[in-house]
């Protein structure tokens, strides 16, 4: 059930959330979640009451603004349609951004990535030194062909089966759970 999850994310955002963190409640070991570090505006780790009118208000508008976009004939409903042509156009921004974080890494330019570009992308250069040896495995994997190079295909193929909920990864990516890509990973289990 893809249909409903775009909206219900929206609701879930706009209304749990603030309320959830309310009154100055700290959020588990005392850091905040990143999205709500941005409204944590005088940066003690806490939202206050302000900080949380400001949530509910950003979360608001930027739920309007979704609806507005959404209702391309303009009725003030979401139609089936319009939903489906909301997702798909998201689901293209996502592969685009894809696209474009290829071509990013891909600094000689010949279409696919040798381990090298690879090893280079900030954020293997992260996992790597979390975890040593892993960017070299995860390489060896998104190399489904084994010739040694990551293409284009095999790259964009990996994304899309790991990282069904966007582009994070990417450098300039950062996948705000705000971001309309969140809720609507272009890969729905249940839908497939
Ligand atoms: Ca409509
Ligand atoms: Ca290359
Ligand atoms: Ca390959």
């Amino acid at each position: 059930m893809r249909t409903g999850t775009l909206m219900a994310a929206v609701m879930v955002l706009a209304l749990a959330l603030p309320a959830a963190y309310a009154n100055g409640r700290v959020f588990g070991d005392g850091s905040l979640p990143m999205i709500l570090q941005e409204f944590d505006v005088n940066g003690d780790g806490v939202i206050s009451e302000e900080e949380a009118q400001a949530i509910r208000e950003a979360m608001r508008n930027r739920r309007r603004s979704w609806i507005e976009q959404w209702d391309t004939n303009g009725d003030g409903v979401i139609s089936e349609d319009e939903r489906q042509a909301a997702i798909e156009g998201l689901r293209q921004r996502i592969e685009e951004r894809r696209e474009e974080h290829f071509t990013e890494v891909d600094t000689d330019g010949d279409g696919s990535l040798s381990l090298e570009e690879f090893l280079a992308i900030p954020a293997v250069q992260r996992l790597e030194e979390v975890y040593p040896g892993r960017a070299e495995a995860l390489f060896e994997m998104m190399d489904e062909n084994g010739d040694g190079l990551v293409s284009r295909e095999e790259f964009l193929l990996y994304l899309k089966a790991r990282i069904p909920m966007g582009p994070g990864d990417g450098p300039n990516g950062p996948n705000g759970p705000n971001g309309p890509n969140g809720p609507n990973g272009p890969e729905d289990p249940e839908e497939e």
